[in-house]
């Protein structure tokens, strides 16, 4: 906590920096959301709800909430939290996010019309799921069918590919043990969803949270060691998600953002994998 406090306090002057920044991409984002829109219907529909707020940078695990926001229409904010300068250690994000992880997200029209904070990007796709009846079965085979791949990737793709992402592109010691057991379980996962896609268009069947929880993760399958020539199903499924024009603006949300963040250079390493990286 000292740790989080003083980084906190170090960093204050850019948090207040990126706070301006936030503004401005919250607006740049606002017309996102509106162009997003499409259908006619939306702008009405949505008229009078306050927009979300997306405690967001653009990473694998940030990707899943930004496709849903997209995908749903909602209205939201963008307010980034620059992992790189240690902006998740922030006592006011810590207080919506205590494991000092992104995403997050605020919704001003929560539960009884009252706000609620969310952190754990699967407890969040489940809350908008209910919350807009979209891409979240309501009967409870359809909604088990979603959960298990939901859990299944929160505990298994994200965190074995982020593993690898660790090992193999940015630890600053080769550990050839390391790189070798995650990209082999990363290629098993990969093996099970490849089959488990041969005779059905998305992961639970029908296109769901599941499927917007899993595709920035695949999509990085080159940085994770793995050849998508010989998962053809996976490689069809990718393609699919990609060409969804809702998939494509959130992956590409805030990309700008992370531009000039190089996460070898030892101070981005300290505040992102604090002792290990000295
Ligand atoms: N289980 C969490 C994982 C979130 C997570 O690991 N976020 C990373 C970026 S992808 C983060 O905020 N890292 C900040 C840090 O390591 O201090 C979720 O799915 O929401």
């Amino acid at each position: 906590m000292a740790r989080a406090t003083a980084k906190s306090k170090a960093t204050s002057g850019k948090v207040k920096k990126a706070a301006k920044k936030t503004a401005r991409v919250g607006a740049s984002n606002a017309r996102t959301t509106k162009a997003s829109a499409g259908n006619k219907a939306s702008p009405k529909a949505n008229k009078g709800v306050k927009p979300i707020d997306l405690y967001y940078w653009p990473t694998p695990n940030g990707f899943k909430i930004s496709i849903m926001l997209e995908e749903c229409k909602l209205p939201y904010q963008l307010k980034p939290v620059n992992i790189s300068k240690g902006e998740q250690f922030n006592p006011d994000f810590l207080k919506i996010a205590p494991n000092n992880r992104m995403p997050a997200i605020v919704d001003p029209g929560g539960p009884g019309g009252r706000p609620i904070s969310i952190f754990e990007s699967g407890a969040i796709l489940q809350y908008l799921g209910r919350k807009t009846g979209k891409f979240y079965p309501k009967d409870e085979r359809g909604r088990v069918e979603v959960d298990q791949w939901l859990f299944w990737q929160m505990g298994g793709v994200g965190p074995m590919a982020g593993q690898v992402h660790h090992f193999k592109n940015y630890a600053r010691e080769t550990l050839h043990y390391a790189i070798a057991r995650y990209v082999d379980e990363v290629n098993r996962l990969y093996g099970v969803m490849n089959k488990r896609l041969a005779d059905r268009p998305y992961i639970a069947g029908k296109y769901s949270i599941a499927d917007m929880a899993l595709v920035g993760w695949v999509n990085g399958w080159e940085r994770q060691g793995q050849d998508i020539e010989q998962f053809p199903h996976l490689k069809r499924w990718l393609a699919t998600m990609k060409a969804r024009p809702a998939v494509a603006r959130g992956m590409a949300l805030g990309l700008e953002l992370r531009q000039n963040v190089d996460m070898k250079d030892p101070k981005v390493q300290a505040v992102l994998f604090g002792q290990r990286a000295r």
